[in-house]
């Protein structure tokens, strides 16, 4: 175990040995201390936000821990103290010590958002921790998502409750960090939803044990009275269950709160001890950021864009199990795993490319890969499902033609042991806390909306409003559903623009003409933009809008999703306008899951790919270098 030395909030470690340089001498920390690195193949800079806070210091142990084997890696991290200005400078630090890349946990991800970017322009990768910056200035974000939390935590405390209903006490530290206020908003979207659960709310002067102590000592005439206090926090959580004791309410009132970390007399422990009645765990993520950092360093495809870490329900019921599979070895022997993949069909060019993705990178991975095509028909998904189970694979995964009607199916293959991984798209079950998915691998269909709008607001401008015509995909799809509400959501910003008219093509070419076809039997042409949910779509609107004599890109300006090379022949012709991306080369990201959830990891709850947006003025540039 490597020793620690604290300087100046600077802390340093080699994996072998601890070396303690003087900042203010300037010496460069460089390995072997001439100048050259060698024996050393990358060097990863941490800037952690403090190392007050419990969990981040457990981060950096895990950091450690992860690399301690790695003679060839070294780790140096930097306590910014809780202080922005701090952290710039430490990174600043960070890349004169010659780091390869950067892990960063930011203080204030405002503050620290210009100084990302500026490392990521500079092409050091940068994975950010925890809090996510806001736009995608960065190589990977890995961390938690709060607001799910903080729904996991009401919808336990409501379920404990039952029909009777009851009194609930919650615990908000008054400058509520951005995790604390994101949980907040979960809990009380899900908590207002019940008219049988009344809520008292306590502000903390600060998110401490002693705060916490202190208010629910003072308002004990309010907690007698309590059926559950929640806290957000494990720190808050501690102050809370002494305080409960000291007050001889222990035998009535119950406690619930967010983190779940392992140390002592933190979430896990106190409920393995009886005085938390549970704790929604929220992961570290040390683990994945070395990961994907080696990943990253070794220029191996398929990163992706960010990594949501799962969180659960832990109580006395699942404490030790979920201790054991948080302790349990990771183990790959690389031997060969049967996969089950249930495919939507073969509509589009994306998906072809998207299946041939998977083919291939399941010879690499050393997977025995199964494929039924559904040809976009969900009973022909269910078919496959069950011959899988049948089959007994190890994994099954599914891109589901539609978002619901699969909790049944998906509770079959449960009962059967088998795992489920969503791709490409995912599905809306009745009951998130079954855990009928382990994983969900695909794109952030909501953002890929909202960048074809802002594309539309910075680059069709006219004196008058303008109509938009929006060709949809299936009904019923994910990408379908949020690609319009992330498209809405910047156009109700823009009263520019409006949608004149909406159909469904179902992400076919026959499908785009159809459309077209259909709204020139009743109208006459007076569309001045055609957002189209898909390549193949646009491109069969295109064809039609010609047959019309209606010309593209003169008369009416096409933006489309998925950047196809279709897509990009029709840029490069002057036809189509901005292509966004929709990465379907996702075979190598999804291969790695499989393999990781057969070794035993704790897969995250979402894996989002990296996408980018491209338009005719660099569609030449870009068409001889895309993948599909
Ligand atoms: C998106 C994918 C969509 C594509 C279409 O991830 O599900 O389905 O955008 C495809 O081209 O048909």
């Amino acid at each position: 175990m490597a020793a620690v030395q604290r300087r100046v909030g600077f802390l340093i470690y080699y994996p072998v040995v601890v070396i303690l340089c003087m900042l203010l001498s300037g010496c460069s920390f460089q390995g072997n201390g001439d100048g050259t690195r060698e024996g050393i193949s990358s060097i990863i800079g941490v800037s952690q936000a403090n190392m007050r806070e419990e969990w981040r210091v457990a981060l950096i142990d895990e950091l450690r821990q992860e690399t301690e084997n790695s003679d060839d890696i070294q780790i140096i991290t930097a306590d910014a103290t809780g202080d922005a200005d701090k952290q710039i400078q430490d990174i600043e630090n960070l890349i004169g010590y010659g780091i390869d890349l950067l892990i960063i946990s930011p203080c204030d991800e405002k503050v620290l958002a210009g100084k990302i970017k500026e490392v990521y322009d500079s092409g050091i990768p940068v994975i950010v921790m925890d809090r996510a910056v806001e736009g995608f200035d960065y190589t990977l974000y890995i961390g938690p998502d709060n607001e799910m939390i903080g729904q996991q935590a009401g919808t336990y405390i409501a379920s404990l409750l039952g029909e009777k209903g009851g009194n609930v006490v919650e615990l908000s530290g008054s400058q509520s960090s951005k995790q604390g206020s994101e949980r907040l908003l979960g809990f009380r979207k899900v908590l207002a939803e019940f008219d049988n659960i009344e809520i008292t709310r306590l502000h903390l002067g600060a998110e401490t044990k002693d705060a916490a102590y202190d208010m629910i000592t003072a308002a004990r005439n309010v907690v007698e009275h309590a059926d559950v206090v929640f806290a957000y926090s494990d720190i808050m959580a501690l102050g809370v269950c002494d305080a409960v004791r000291d007050q001889g309410l222990d035998d009535r009132v119950v406690i619930v709160d967010c983190d779940g970390f392992k140390g002592a007399d933190e979430g896990i422990d106190l409920v393995r001890k009886g005085r938390l009645k549970a704790t929604v765990s929220c992961p570290i993520g040390g683990k994945e950021a070395i990961d994907y950092a080696l990943s990253i360093l070794g220029n191996e495809s398929g990163v992706p864009k960010q990594v949501i870490l799962r969180s659960n329900i832990i109580t006395a019921d699942n404490v030790e199990e979920s201790l054991e599979k948080m302790n349990s070895p990771v183990v790959d022997d690389g031997s060969r795993i049967k996969v089950g993949y249930s495919q939507v069909g073969s509509e589009s060019n994306w998906r072809l490319a998207n299946t041939k993705s998977i083919e291939e990178a399941a010879k690499r991975f050393n997977i025995d890969l199964h494929m039924e095509i559904a040809d976009q028909s969900q009973e022909r998904q269910y078919e496959a499902i069950r011959t899988f189970i049948n089959e007994k694979v190890d994994v099954i995964v599914v891109s589901p033609v539609v978002e619901t009607g699969w909790d049944e199916v998906l509770r079959e293959a449960k009962r059967a042991g088998i795992p489920v991984i969503m791709s490409d798209r995912n599905v809306s079950v009745e009951n998130r806390d079954e855990n009928l998915t382990t994983t969900y691998l695909g794109a952030d269909f909501m953002e890929e909306g909202r960048r074809a709008m802002r594309w539309i607001r910075d680059n069709v401008q006219n004196d008058s409003k303008q109509s938009i015509m929006e060709i949809m995909g299936n009904e019923g799809a994910s990408p379908t559903e949020e690609r319009s509400r992330g498209f809405r959501e910047i156009l109700s910003e823009n009263p520019s623009y409006y949608i004149e008219y909406s159909d469904h093509g179902d992400f076919t070419y026959e499908g785009g003409r159809e459309v077209i076809r259909r709204y020139l039997e009743e109208n006459e042409w007076d569309i001045d933009i055609i957002f189209s949910h898909n390549d193949d779509m646009a491109l069969g609107a295109i064809e039609e809008l010609k047959a019309h004599g209606i010309k593209p890109d003169e008369d009416v300006t096409i933006v489309s999703v998925d950047a196809t090379k279709e897509a990009f022949r029709a840029m490069v012709r002057g036809e189509l306008s901005c292509a966004v991306e929709c990465n379907p080369i996702i075979g190598d990201q999804l291969m790695k899951a499989v393999r990781d959830l057969k070794s035993g990891k704790q897969m995250p709850f979402r894996i989002i790919t990296d996408e980018k947006i491209y338009d005719r003025d660099v569609a030449e540039e870009y068409i001889n270098k895309r993948m599909y």
